[in-house]
């Protein structure tokens, strides 16, 4: 089955604006720029592919697509090119129609720094910018290099906008559902989540899908016809990319059974798992793609012959090796560790027995302590900790020294009811304590030490320079009273970095004085990352895996958690809240 698309309705409608880009930039006729950018959008908005409306109706059927126009696209759909843009394209450097797309540029703009200053760069431009080079033309001065440094700024941010997994997996896993939903039974004999999102990464590029079917021109008009999706922006007889309404792009394959096996482990990645497997599988007269093995003759099977698996783990076998779960998948020392027999048992969702961050009403969380505690319950867990924050936080009403007695007489009430009722739980009683700018902490040391769980934060002077700020973090880490540290980064993805903060010493003094280090599991912190998490186990510390719950739908957060340990290699027993409750405490620092 050959697959005609080769040009997605994107990348020509792309195509044609980087021509009308071109075109303004060489000040061409303003209604030639026009035609291009109509073209362009209408072409974006099409619900079919292009190369289905050529065949079935012809592409000057296209609303703003005139005869010059169509027969461009008829050169693209043909032969992946037009001879006209190229030479176009020769005229005009990229990098020149890369200028405009900073804020504030213009073609006119863009053309005067080329011209007149030889920039063909956003890169040269930043330079040229930041040197006080620009003041030097006519109309621009120091506050429009301000305003050129500040664009090439915002443009790199928008430019890697991934959408993190906490946006990307419910709708992802929605969609699978609604696709089986909308087909017959047995049209979908096996679907499944890969790329990115199957490995857990933090933030995702698209959603890639792979399903095995039987009928997969089914498969294909139903997921076409979602009502999630807003676009169908490539589609072909077994695969199709879709953007959904909120942006998301999705791009999905159906194989057949016999390549499952291949397809899903091609599809999972990464690329970087992905290059050195094919090298390993060449070494051994394979030639390795998202189908199956080919021999090239090199080995002892004859060239041509085909190896097909039903299963990832057969084709890994085949191999020589284990199969590594998706989320070590990244050329991090897996490929050898599943040729040794050493793949680590990684920790699950199913090794979690309590929590040791969550807020209530007594700060900023939703819900009561008793409700935490029956929806902690709920998911089978064996202990809670309250974990308020204490006063010191700006923004938040804080638990003080005399809430947090009062605070003690209902998580005892508490316990004693649960007992009453035999129910094999435990609430435990902390805070979440305020780290302060001079480093101390929002509550006394005395009343520090009545609580069973102290977590420290820093929220507030996030921004303070590297020394200041890990000369803080280390202050922290060196309270006796302090057992674990809060999302230690205090980074939020895509809106806020992390704090510049000396990892390694912080993770080393928290080995040193045992101090346990979080993974805060909420998708929008993942904080501490796999990276560091690893480190941290390097290292010789400890970890807990914590939602940071502000409600009881908080709790469902813990996958993402468990996601960013496993990328992390880290079992079971390197994080403290899988054990029963008197184990997991007797690790803590007093
Ligand atoms: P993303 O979407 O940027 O978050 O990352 P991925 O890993 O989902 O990457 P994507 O969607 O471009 O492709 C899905 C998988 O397909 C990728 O993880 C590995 C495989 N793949 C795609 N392109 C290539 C390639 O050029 N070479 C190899 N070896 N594998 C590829
Ligand atoms: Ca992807
Ligand atoms: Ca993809
Ligand atoms: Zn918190």
């Amino acid at each position: 089955m050959s697959d005609s698309v080769t040009v997605t309705n994107q990348q020509a409608a792309d195509l044609l604006d980087q021509v009308a880009d071109r075109l303004q930039i060489l000040d061409a006729n303003r209604f030639r720029v026009i035609a291009f950018r109509n073209a362009a959008e209408s072409i974006r908005n099409l619900g079919r592919t292009l190369a289905s409306i050529q065949a079935e109706d012809g592409l000057e059927k296209i609303p703003g697509v005139g005869k010059g126009i169509a027969d461009a696209l008829r050169e693209l759909l043909e032969t992946g090119h037009v001879q006209e843009f190229d030479e176009l394209a020769e005229n005009v450097p990229d990098g020149v129609i890369a200028m405009m797309q900073v804020p504030d540029m213009g073609p006119k703009k863009a053309r005067r720094l080329w011209e007149e200053l030889d920039i063909t760069s956003i890169e040269q431009l930043r330079a040229a910018a930041a040197a006080g080079e620009l003041a030097q033309l006519k109309g621009f001065g120091k506050k429009s290099e301000e305003k050129i440094l500040k664009g090439i700024e915002l443009l790199a941010a928008r430019q890697d906008e991934r959408t993190p997994a906490g946006d990307a997996r419910p709708p992802a896993e929605k969609l699978v559902g609604d696709l089986r939903a909308a087909l017959a039974d047995g049209d979908i004999i096996r679907i499944e989540i890969a790329g990115s999102l199957r490995r857990w990464q933090e933030t995702i590029g698209d959603v890639d899908i792979l399903a095995v079917s039987e009928n997969p021109a089914a498969v294909m008009q139903a997921f076409g016809a979602l009502p999630q999706v807003a676009e169908v922006i490539a589609a072909g007889e077994t695969k199709q990319s879709v953007i959904l309404t909120t942006g998301l792009q999705v791009d999905l394959r159906v194989v057949e059974a016999r390549n499952w096996g291949a397809a899903l482990q091609y599809f999972t990645g990464s690329k970087a798992h992905n290059v050195p497997l094919r090298e390993l599988a060449l070494k051994r007269g394979w030639s390795l793609n998202e189908y199956g093995l080919t021999a090239t003759g090199s080995g002892d099977a004859p060239e041509g012959e085909a190896r097909f698996f039903s299963e990832e783990a057969a084709l890994y076998a085949f191999l020589g090796m284990a199969c590594p779960p998706p989320e070590l998948r990244e050329n991090r020392g897996e490929i050898q560790a599943a040729q040794n027999g050493r793949l680590p048992q990684l920790i699950t969702l199913d090794d979690v027995r309590g929590e040791l961050h969550g807020h209530t009403t007594y700060s900023d969380g939703k819900n009561t302590i008793e409700e935490m505690a029956r929806a902690a319950m709920a998911r089978g867990y064996g202990y809670w900790n309250v974990s308020d924050h204490s006063v010191g936080l700006g923004v938040v009403q804080g638990v003080d020294a005399e809430q947090i007695v009062r605070q003690a007489e209902e998580i005892a009430r508490l316990n004693a009811r649960f007992a009453a009722e035999g129910l094999d739980f435990r609430l435990l009683h902390g805070t979440e304590a305020e780290v302060l700018a001079d480093g101390t902490m929002g509550l006394p040391d005395e009343v520090l030490a009545t609580l069973d769980v102290v977590v420290a934060s820093i929220h507030s002077g996030l921004r303070q320079d590297r020394d200041a700020i890990t000369t803080r973090c280390l202050q922290v880490v060196h309270n006796p009273h302090v057992d674990i540290l809060g999302h230690p980064t205090g980074r939020l993805i895509g809106r806020r970095a992390p704090a510049d903060l000396d990892m390694e010493a912080v993770l080393r003094a928290c080995a040193e004085t045992g101090t346990v280090v979080e993974i805060n599991a909420n998708p929008m912190r993942l904080d501490l990352n796999d990276i560091y998490a690893r480190r941290a186990v390097e290292l010789g510390c400890k970890l807990a895996i914590n939602c940071d719950a502000h409600s009881p739908a908080d709790l469902a957060l813990l996958r993402y958690g468990i996601g960013v340990a496993r990328r992390a290699w880290l079992t079971p027993d390197d994080v403290i809240n899988t054990r029963p409750v008197d184990d997991m405490l007797a690790l803590l620092k007093r």
